[in-house]
């Protein structure tokens, strides 16, 4: 990789541009509201008197660096496969763009002319699709209609000029690729802030994945997932949107995936504003705290953070909410020896004999996932006596976490004390965003799911102050025993 790198440095010090993420976002944020019409070319920090829209915000997402060419802004986005760390000790192998899975965002203006490098260091061909664009065929990368599919080393140049506004995307067309990770983000914003204007903006992109235990590489043409996350990261690891109470807020939600997902936000009513095409207007927005992002689809939801607090957004999907999920709940899970469902292989889809309706195949406990699965658990029917997993989880909230005739009760056990270890992790995801939360709460957060923490001034000008100073730092070293073998 270190030819990449040192094409990267010259191609960022051909560009002024530094590869500190706080320098970059300080200057993409002067340049974005410098850029409204063509009278504006190179005048560097130029802002227009209704003033610019905000720079959107990506948690766990780099935005993507450019650099100008004349009248033409350029960005180049490389191809590639990528270790993502979905959870702190889960490294898995997808494939993305520069290093991360989504790939980087993108932000334009309206009436901006692009040019987007794309090289493939893939060991396959790909092509890249411009989700929604309105630009000519020749540029909509469509492998074998429009252009000829990139080979591995190969690069093709995008060339267009953007009259839209709105959330769109960019992804590998190829299907499989795109079940790997390989989309981003990419924003048109308008020459001017929407009324009302938002004082912070976000983006988020679903995705999902299926990944046996001990495997890293997820199987692209399963229809069930067991990861699902936000910006490649699955709760409790995700970032939490941080607002200051009574700030006007917009998360731009984008989804390419197998399933639709429900998000939903807790303590607020929000608008939906726009949609994969574009702004919509005011007269249609409605009530709602709940939107369905279809696949393929992208929703802008606005909302007054008027109402204090650390408020979930998520996925609304039950086994959205959940991480490396398996078949153990229900009162079969609690015999020992008792096959709960199909093997590994079957479960995720891969059939080995008969059709997927055959008698073999049919109704079962549930699909396993392999470990802790595939063989029920062997657990004590006494959830409270020593040496038990679940009393851990107990003492850590200071008080027995199940009744004492837990065991009588028809369907136990159901919830989050069978998820994986399913101890609370707060140190191991420690970060500036998390700053202040109630203890333990990294326990009952999984899959697609975060926090939008509506703070106080004070509170919210500590997490800034804490930002500033964790930025170019290592990221927290963990401290968990026995994690550190999990990690290269
Ligand atoms: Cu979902």
């Amino acid at each position: 990789m270190s030819s990449r790198r040192g094409f990267l440095q010259s191609f960022l010090a051909g560009a002024g541009i530094f590869a500190s993420a706080k320098v970059l976002s300080a200057q993409e944020m002067q340049l974005s509201g410098g850029m409204p019409g063509t009278n504006m070319k190179g005048k560097k920090g130029f802002i227009p008197d209704q003033g610019s829209p905000v720079l959107v915000e990506t948690p766990d997402v780099p935005n993507l660096p450019w650099r100008r060419d004349g009248d033409v802004k350029e960005f180049h986005l490389i191809a590639e496969p990528v270790k993502q760390e979905i959870v702190p000790g889960r490294v898995v192998d997808l494939w993305g763009y520069n290093g991360s899975a989504p790939g980087p965002t993108i932000q334009i203006t309206k009436g901006d002319r692009v040019r987007i490098i794309v090289d493939n260091h893939l060991p396959e061909p790909t092509s890249m699709h411009w989700h929604g664009f309105e630009i000519p065929n020749d540029m909509d990368g469509a492998p074998g209609s429009s252009q000829d599919a990139i080979p591995p080393g190969g690069r093709f140049v995008y060339e267009f000029t953007l009259h839209q506004e709105g959330t769109y995307f960019y992804h590998s067309h190829m299907a499989m690729q795109e079940m790997f990770g390989m989309i981003g983000a990419f924003v048109m914003h308008p020459k001017n802030p929407y009324r009302p204007p938002v004082d912070k903006d976000f983006a988020i992109i679903l995705q999902e994945y299926a990944i046996l235990p001990n495997i890293t590489v997820p199987n692209s043409m399963n229809m069930e997932f067991n990861w699902l996350t936000f910006n490649g990261k699955a709760a409790p690891a995700t970032t939490p949107l941080i607002v200051r109470h009574g700030e006007r807020v917009r998360i731009r939600l984008i989804n390419l995936g197998m399933d639709h997902h429900p998000i939903h936000l807790h303590g607020h009513q929000f608008v939906v504003t726009g949609t994969e095409g574009g702004r919509q207007p005011a007269s249609t927005w409605g009530p709602g705290n709940t939107v369905l992002v279809g696949v393929a689809q992208s929703r802008d939801i606005e909302f007054v953070a008027n109402n204090p607090g650390d408020w979930m957004l998520h996925c609304h999907l039950p086994h959205h909410m959940m991480n490396q999920m398996s078949s153990m709940v229900g009162p079969m899970s609690r015999r020992n020896g008792m096959p709960a469902g199909l093997d590994m292989e079957r479960g995720m889809g891969m059939l080995r004999q008969g059709s997927a309706t055959s008698e073999e195949n049919g109704p079962s406990l549930g699909r396993g996932m392999g470990v802790g699965s595939t063989a029920e658990q062997t657990m004590s029917n006494s959830p409270l006596k020593a040496g038990n997993p679940m009393q851990h989880q107990g003492m850590q909230m200071g008080k027995p976490a199940l009744s004492e005739d837990a065991n009588s009760v028809p369907g136990f056990p159901q919830d989050a004390f069978m998820e994986g270890p399913m101890m609370a992790m707060d140190q191991m995801v420690d970060k500036p965003e998390n700053f202040g939360l109630r203890p333990g709460w990294s326990g009952f957060m999984a899959g697609m799911m975060t926090f939008v923490r509506v703070l106080p001034p004070d509170k919210y000008e500590q997490i800034m102050e804490l930002r500033e100073k964790q930025k170019g730092k290592k990221p927290m070293q963990m401290d968990i025993p026995g994690m550190e073998h999990q990690h290269e």
